[in-house]
């Protein structure tokens, strides 16, 4: 029988939870109470148990979804292995599985002993559909996998038990990137303490750690102090963040742009644009010429795949925008960037920052960036480092454009000039090649004739 798992009435006015973490992934065997994922609503965080004994049939959410009360979220398959009637069947069988305490109630010794069974008896037990989805998953995800802002849902793809998950996340183990040693790469309790163990010895254990284990003084000695829960995109960013200045070795290269004619062709085609809905801004300007840049200079479109000592060069050009929104930096992306008109990548960039601002924006559309473009010329500044997003290997900043005093032909003459950093990843880009980069970016928003070459 299938059981659907929906969101529970939370509180009064409450109608609506977003999920911050899944713990379970299809075809994991779950019992009652067994936690199937973490969720947060506007009053407080909860976890949402499952009600029934079973396998996960489906997991009909991803992390970062708004969900409402009623909604669907998980279908529990109770009849599957691991569930009442295969439950009944295996008692028949081996007696002593009844009488075994459950993770939490056990000692180390049993646990260690029940995650290595379970993870022999899993193809037998589980039923073929379940097998299949779980071997899928496991081709899938077969490594350490590098965190990502944009995609949330590596954690809940790693195949590993309800036990072995609250383990990982007591601990503070982010599970996408430990590595499986039993069938299909499925995480044991021996894997996560492992990992975990490395971590704390310091030894890289498959990139950035998810927790900062620097100790925090106890600031209340000083002064009146407030703790606040960090919510989903501020963990998220927090955890890509890290992870990338943690493991790109970054470097920094400035340029400026003479932006003074380009302005003048703003300001005359900015209607043109507004007829269409938009707005004509330099951030759209800017991706037009950077897709051109992507394609003319592949390498920065590319990701780095380390493990295979290997470029992963892509035909596509997908860009990311970083959005300021009140719920923290949101990076919406761009599809095909270099295929679409500047008034179609206006409207485009518009509409998406509308989304992220309004919370609309759903998840698969802050995945997928090969670059990504952070204009904080609107807020002010004269230059700044962004981080790579990682898995990109490049990030533009784009700071406050002013009018200067430029030296030209014997003279000083004021002009308007953009100042433009590019953050690059030095496993694969050189110094001169960021140079290069960087300084046709700059040519082509003074001659936008140059990247017709
Ligand atoms: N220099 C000077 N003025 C600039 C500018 C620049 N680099 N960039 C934008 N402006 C101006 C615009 O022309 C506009 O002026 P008017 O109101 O007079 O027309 C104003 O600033 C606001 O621009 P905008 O924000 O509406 O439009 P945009 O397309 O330039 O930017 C977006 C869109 C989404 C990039 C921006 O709104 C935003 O959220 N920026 C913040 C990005 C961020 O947080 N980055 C940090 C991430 S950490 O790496």
């Amino acid at each position: 029988m299938i059981k659907e798992i929906k969101l529970p009435e939370i509180a009064d006015n409450v109608t609506t939870a977003v999920v911050l973490d899944i713990l379970v992934s299809e075809g994991d065997k779950v019992g009652v109470d067994d936690v199937l994922a973490e969720m947060e609503s506007d009053k407080a965080s909860f976890e949402l148990p499952s009600d029934v004994e079973g396998v996960v049939k489906e997991v009909k959410v991803t992390e970062g979804n708004e969900v409402e009360v009623g909604q669907v979220m998980f279908l529990i398959d109770t009849e599957a292995a691991g569930g009442e009637k295969a439950e009944e069947k295996d008692s028949k069988k081996k007696p002593e599985k009844e009488e075994k305490p459950t993770a939490d109630e056990a000692g180390e010794p049993e646990d260690k002993k029940k995650d290595e069974q379970e993870s022999r008896e899993e193809p037998e037990k589980e039923d073929k559909a379940a097998a299949e989805a779980q071997e899928a998953k496991g081709d899938e995800k077969t490594e350490e996998q590098p965190p990502d802002a944009a995609d949330g849902k590596a954690a809940s793809h790693v195949p590993a038990s309800p036990a072995v998950r609250r383990l990982a996340r007591e601990i503070g183990v982010d599970l996408s990137r430990v590595k499986g040693s039993g069938p299909h790469q499925r995480v044991s309790e021996a894997d996560v303490k492992a990992f975990a163990k490395k971590q704390l010895q310091g030894k890289p254990a498959g990139g950035a750690p998810m927790a900062d284990d620097f100790e925090l003084p106890d600031f209340s000695k000083l002064g009146n102090v407030r703790r606040e829960k960090m919510d989903t995109i501020r963990k998220i960013t927090a955890r890509a963040m890290g992870g990338s200045w943690q493991n790109v070795p970054h470097v920094f290269q400035f340029d400026k742009a003479d932006v003074t004619e380009l302005e003048k062709f703003r300001k005359n085609y900015s209607k043109h644009v507004e007829k269409q809905g938009a707005k004509l801004t330099v951030t759209a300007i800017l991706l037009k010429l950077t897709a051109v840049a992507l394609k003319t200079f592949p390498r920065f479109n590319a990701s780095v795949d380390m493990k295979n000592e290997e470029i992963i060069y892509k035909d596509y050009v997908n860009i990311g925008v970083a959005v300021d929104t009140e719920r923290g930096l949101l990076v919406p992306v761009i599809r095909d960037a270099d295929k679409k008109t500047i008034t179609e990548l206006s409207l485009e960039l518009n509409e998406m920052a509308e989304k992220a601002r309004s919370k609309k924006i759903k998840p698969d559309e802050l995945q997928g960036a090969n670059f990504t473009i952070s204009n904080l010329g609107g807020i002010g500044g004269t230059n700044f480092t962004p981080i790579v997003n990682r898995p990109a290997v490049a990030i533009l900043g784009v700071s406050r454009s002013q009018v200067e005093p430029v030296f030209i032909d014997g003279e000083f003459k004021p002009r308007m000039m953009l100042p433009m950093s590019l953050s690059y990843d030095h496993r694969i880009i050189d110094g001169a090649d960021g140079a290069r980069f960087l300084r046709w970016l700059c040519e082509a928003m003074q001659n936008p004739l140059v990247t017709m070459f």
